[in-house]
């Protein structure tokens, strides 16, 4: 079946669920299609399964975010996070960033780590895209960096895997799904506006996830874990930001 015609059953079925049998239906079929987000249960609980499940099937996987051109990058660009003051982070900085590593494991087939360098020397991707924070400010940035489903490819993604988990040197830690993981705009971003990626906006790599607010774009990357399952990452329900009661899924 082709996507887009698997897409119109889900969605037909979503509605037919929902409004022959109400909403404990359509979580049923939401299930079903591997619609459900770690935090179901949690604050926003099946508001939250409604949304991201609607947007999904709505939205597809391929959905891109706007792209922009330099002329609208932006002259201010506020800083949320500072960089992280463990010993770790610190040590890494003093020299350079020489020794960091990113570690990539879990649901792979080939867990290894990645220089700096072995990174610069994948095909490089360049993006202007909006990055929105949820307290209100937003601005244009053009990033470049390596795909992140390039860097999956690489180790070896498990047919079981469903999210992956970033862990940076600070306690700010993250997931999205396989669908935004292997999305063509979602990097690991190196520079920024033409230079190397700035202390306070994650030295050395961050993510970018282009199609969701600012919390999901994790800075200071340290770690990529790929799994079946939130549950026994924290309080299972796929981040810092969902238990500090936002939402998992912050698609916009
Ligand atoms: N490791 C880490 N990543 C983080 C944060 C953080 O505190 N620590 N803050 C997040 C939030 S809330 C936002 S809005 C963006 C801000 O990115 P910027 O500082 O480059 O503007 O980074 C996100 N990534
Ligand atoms: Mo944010």
């Amino acid at each position: 079946m082709s996507g887009l015609s698997r897409r119109r059953l889900i969605v037909n079925g979503l509605w037919a669920a929902a409004s022959v049998s109400g909403v404990g239906a359509m979580i049923h079929v939401a299930g079903r299609n591997g619609l459900i987000p770690p935090d179901h249960t949690g604050l926003f609980g099946v508001g939250e399964t409604l949304t991201y499940a609607a947007q999904r099937v709505v939205a597809g996987d391929l959905a891109l975010a706007r792209e922009f051109s330099r002329n609208d990058i932006s002259s201010v660009i506020p800083v949320n996070g500072p960089p992280p003051e463990t010993d770790t982070y610190q040590r890494l900085l003093d020299t350079e960033f020489r020794d960091w590593r990113l570690q990539v494991d879990g649901l792979v087939a080939r867990p290894r780590s990645f220089s700096l360098p072995d990174l610069k020397g994948y095909p490089a991707h360049t993006q202007i895209t909006h990055q929105a924070c949820e307290e209100g400010w937003s601005f244009i940035a053009e990033w470049t960096g390596v795909r992140l489903s390039h860097v999956l490819e690489l180790v070896g993604v498990d047919a079981r895997a469903r999210y992956v988990v970033f862990f940076p040197f600070d306690q700010f830690w993250e997931s999205i799904d396989m669908a935004d993981a292997l999305h063509p705009q979602t990097f690991l971003a190196y520079g920024m506006n033409g230079q190397e990626l700035p202390l306070e906006h994650g030295a050395p790599l961050r993510l970018r996830v282009a199609r969701q607010l600012g919390y999901k774009s994790i800075k200071y990357l340290s770690r990529i874990l790929v799994t079946e399952s939130m549950a026994g990452f924290g309080k299972g329900l796929g981040g810092a930001s969902p238990e500090a009661g936002y939402s998992w899924w912050a698609g916009i």
